[in-house]
């Protein structure tokens, strides 16, 4: 058990979706919260890593800085995938045994497990068959990460463990069309659409994949769950354990942005994976379980859009 309270944390990766919604849920414990801009401390430089956390000193450490996108970005951007998120695990983990940081909790994805892992996917899955090619790249260096930590508990004792969140979506998302994943995009096109009075929005691939989402504050209670809860080797999946079609997804935003024209598939965009529904029940037996309904947090995410955009006209 490790307590949050009066502890100093640091949240790397503070201004990303996963690390706002980390530090508004730690506003809620009595503890020192220590974030860094990219401007002082490039996380991909160990050196600078090292030097920062020397002074800093966190008691414990959450890693949701990464570089992330969706499946085209992912697809297009191979070399920054593999090589930012390689490098910016590898400087914190190791810069976090150094300093003798007593909790650390590292972030994944559930990209990690094999593309035909059977469903719900168990922790187990992983390394049991091939990676979707697509997002090949970032899924071995998140596994990595999930090495990392094993291997620094096991030749050093730390307590550093991994969480690998489902697909996220939520406030202070990417709305960017060809980096973004599919909520935040789909939001836009509908908005977009809506506005311009168009009978049509385009979705990416067929539509029939399936995808399991989670809104971004049901994440960050699980991180901190976990950051108290659980000191063990195996990596936690953490998800809702239901997903839906892409193409029912899009049924249900447009419904949330109140656009009313037809789907359109772009078969020359990808699919990526077919479906990667997380199994939760670990998580769940160790006492957390998702609360936020999808349509509530979809509805709460097109409105801070909608806010979003009114400010930026
Ligand atoms: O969210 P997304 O880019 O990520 O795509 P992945 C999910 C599904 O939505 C795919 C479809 O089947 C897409 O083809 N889709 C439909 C769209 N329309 C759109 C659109 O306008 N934009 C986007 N982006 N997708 C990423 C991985 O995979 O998920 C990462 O590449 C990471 O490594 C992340 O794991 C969570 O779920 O396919």
């Amino acid at each position: 058990m490790f307590e949050i309270a009066d502890k100093r944390i640091w949240v790397c990766g503070h201004n990303g979706m996963v690390g706002r919604a980390v530090i508004r849920a730690l506003h809620e414990y009595n503890c020192d919260i220590l974030t860094v801009e990219r401007q002082e401390l490039d996380l991909t430089r160990q050196q600078n890593v090292e030097d920062w956390m020397e002074k800093a000193k966190p008691d414990a450490v959450i890693i949701c800085a990464a570089k992330v996108g969706g499946v085209l970005a992912n697809d297009t951007f191979p070399a920054d995938f593999i090589y930012q998120n390689m490098s910016i695990e590898t400087n914190i983990i190791h810069a976090s045994y150094l300093c003798n940081v007593t909790k650390l909790i590292f972030l994944g994805s559930s990209c990690i497990y094999p593309k035909l892992a059977d469903q719900p996917i168990k922790e187990e899955a992983l390394l049991s068959g091939d990676l979707e090619q697509t997002n090949q790249w970032y899924a071995i260096a998140k596994i990595a990460g999930i090495k990392l930590c094993q291997a620094y508990r096991k030749q050093h004792g730390c307590d550093f463990i991994s969480v690998m969140p489902t697909n996220l979506y939520g406030p202070h998302d990417n709305f960017d069309l060809d980096t973004s994943h599919v909520i935040p995009a789909l939001i836009r096109k509908a908005h977009e659409a809506k506005s311009n009075e168009a009978s049509t929005m385009t979705i990416w691939g067929s539509g029939k994949p399936f995808r399991e989402f989670m809104h971004v504050d049901d994440c960050a209670s699980g991180i901190l769950f976990l950051l108290e809860h659980y000191s063990d080797y195996l990596h936690v999946n953490l998800g809702t354990g239901k997903d839906i079609t892409i193409y029912d997804l899009a049924l249900n935003i447009k419904q949330a942005v109140g656009f009313h024209g037809d789907i359109v598939c772009d078969l020359s965009k990808p699919d990526g994976t077919f479906r990667k529904c997380l199994d939760v029940s670990l998580l769940n037996n160790l006492g957390w379980q998702s609360k936020i309904n999808f349509k509530d947090g979809l509805r709460e995410t097109v409105n801070w859009f909608n806010k979003y955009m009114a400010e930026q006209s």
